[in-house]
């Protein structure tokens, strides 16, 4: 059978450390062998985090790994002490390997959940590669994340992905140490969120085949199949996220790709308008909100009363992507208003006054806003706070961050898990920005050409997964894995530490999550 996501194993290189961990950590100095037997138990009088992260990673492992031996136990096996350091930073840890015990240290919880899930990662790769990787006798390892923001993103709009796939998804972010989940909601082709007081978005869009917006999908049944979350489904996201460290930033993509939602919800359009005017870069006819149209700002405004319910986060996505050049030129009502606000009109100054609009919105609601970095055009946002991310290609970022932005970079070209692994013939996804081989999402590096003010701005990196392509649930996994602990490396470890054949002689002991149903 060969194994479509993860690569053969490779040798570990001469001098590597013979242990198993991804993203590697910053310091590693270890020598000789435990027993690889027994799992890890917590000594009592644990910190109140070490005692949260032991019960969250050892559950995480039994999820992940359920046909193997614990990693972690309660009874017998390496005893792990635990202890307070409020000089480790954020999520950073230390372990120190002794004769009679294990010695891990941590600042916050977060850190002890790192510290633990190397231990599990060492454990498993002692076991099942016994002659390359060691539980060690002795020695210390110390680590501390490079980013703040490790993220991934997944498109649930052009295919929509059951909560026991989101939640096994944030398992394995999880294990790679990975601390963002941005889950982009709707799209031309579906919206996937429920909004109390507008059952006919959900209702309309959330499902193909019977559908009178969209025909079924190439790859998807003719019959009635798709979905859509509920607030309570969310808030379980949330919760499951939280518990791993991950936040959940929701993403509503706005005003471009809203097909669905101004077919779905007519009151939004602009009477006067023509019936097809431009198309979208996907095609689409007329799928941008109208920045002149009432009901826009009410929709939103309880679109977004929704979204702070429901989200912790800090930021909330705005999309931005993708507005169509010529939107709004054929619209009475957004004619009108680009005259009186800018004396011309213009798709994107009027852009520019859509988001800054939500910017406020947002404000009002106490929290921030992401865009991707089209946000930036016709004027932009206001810079304070603004997110912006950075896709297009991997310079895109810098003059963002020139202009006052934080940015998070995903550049297409390293960072598109849609786009093939390879140019072999038989290679499935997208190929407008050529192939993204594990080697090119392994080699890139974040804010190489930045000059050192603007370092603080560099927020981190993410992978994006979009869905159009992926109506054949195989494809999910084939996708993801393994350059995603490709992207997990530069996102945690310092680039001195960064060894593609370190990583690949390892990443064949990632976990991998499945889609289970199209
Ligand atoms: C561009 S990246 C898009 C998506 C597509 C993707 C396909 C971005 C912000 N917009 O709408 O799904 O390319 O790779």
């Amino acid at each position: 059978e060969p194994n479509w996501e993860k690569l053969e194993p490779t040798a570990l290189p001469e001098g590597a450390a013979p242990v198993s961990v991804i993203p590697a950590p910053l310091d590693v100095q270890v020598d000789g062998r435990r027993d690889t037997t027994a799992p890890f138990v917590l000594a009592a009088g644990a910190t109140p985090g070490a005692q949260k992260a032991f019960s969250v990673v050892s559950a995480l492992a039994g999820r992940l790994f359920p046909d193997e031996e614990a990693l972690f136990g309660h009874d017998a096996g390496h005893l792990v002490t635990t202890m307070a350091d409020p000089d480790l930073g954020d999520g950073a840890y230390t372990i120190t390997f002794n004769a009679d015990d294990i010695a891990l240290s941590a600042g916050d919880e977060s850190g002890f959940r790192h510290g633990l899930i190397t231990l599990g990662q060492m454990l498993r790769g002692a076991r099942l590669r016994a002659d390359e990787f060691t539980l060690p006798a002795s020695g210390a390892i110390s680590d501390r994340p490079r980013f703040g923001w490790r993220g991934a993103h997944l498109d649930v709009a052009r295919q929509f992905y059951p909560m026991q796939d989101l939640n096994d998804f944030l398992d394995c972010l999880a294990w790679n140490k990975l601390n963002h989940f941005h889950i982009h909601l709707n799209d031309d082709e579906a919206w996937r969120l429920e909004i109390p007081g507008w059952p006919a978005l959900t209702e309309r869009t959330a499902f193909r085949g019977g559908n009178e917006i969209l025909p079924p999908l190439l790859g998807t049944p003719a019959e009635r199949s798709g979905g859509f979350y509920t607030g309570d489904d969310m808030r379980a996201l949330v919760a499951h996220g939280a518990g791993l460290g991950i936040e959940i930033i929701p993403e509503i993509d706005i005003p471009g790709h809203c097909y669905c939602v101004l077919r779905a919800l007519p009151q939004l359009c602009d009477p006067g308008e023509n019936r097809i005017y431009y198309r979208s870069v996907q095609y689409f006819p007329n799928n941008a909100l109208n920045p002149a149209v009432d009901a826009t700002w009410t929709f939103l405004g309880d679109v977004f009363d929704t979204l702070v319910d429901i989200f912790p986060a800090r930021c909330i996505h705005a999309g931005a992507d993708e507005v169509a050049e010529g939107a709004w030129l054929e619209s009475p009502l957004a004619r009108a208003l680009g005259e009186k606000l800018f004396g011309k009109v213009e798709t994107f100054s009027l852009q520019s006054y859509f988001l800054k609009r939500v910017q406020e919105m947002l404000r009002e609601r106490g929290r921030d806003i992401a865009v991707w970095e089209e946000g930036a055009l016709g004027g932009g946002l206001d810079v304070d706070g603004a997110l912006l991310v950075a896709w297009k290609e991997s310079k895109s970022g810098r003059a963002l961050a020139e202009q006052g932005y934080q940015v998070v970079l995903a550049p297409a070209e390293h960072y598109y898990l849609d786009i093939a692994r390879s140019t072999e013939w038989w290679e499935p996804g997208a190929s407008w920005a050529g192939t993204v081989t594990l080697r090119d999402a392994y080699d890139y590096e974040p804010g190489g050409d930045w000059p050192d003010a603007l370092k603080d701005q560099l927020a981190g990196v993410q992978t994006c997964l979009w869905s159009e392509n992926l109506a054949t649930p195989g494809l999910f996994a084939h996708l993801v894995y393994p350059r995603i602990s490709a992207m997990a490396e530069t996102a945690w470890s310092a680039s001195e530490r960064k060894d593609f054949d370190r990583f690949r002689a390892i990443q064949d002991l990632m976990p991998v999550s499945h889609r289970t149903v199209s």
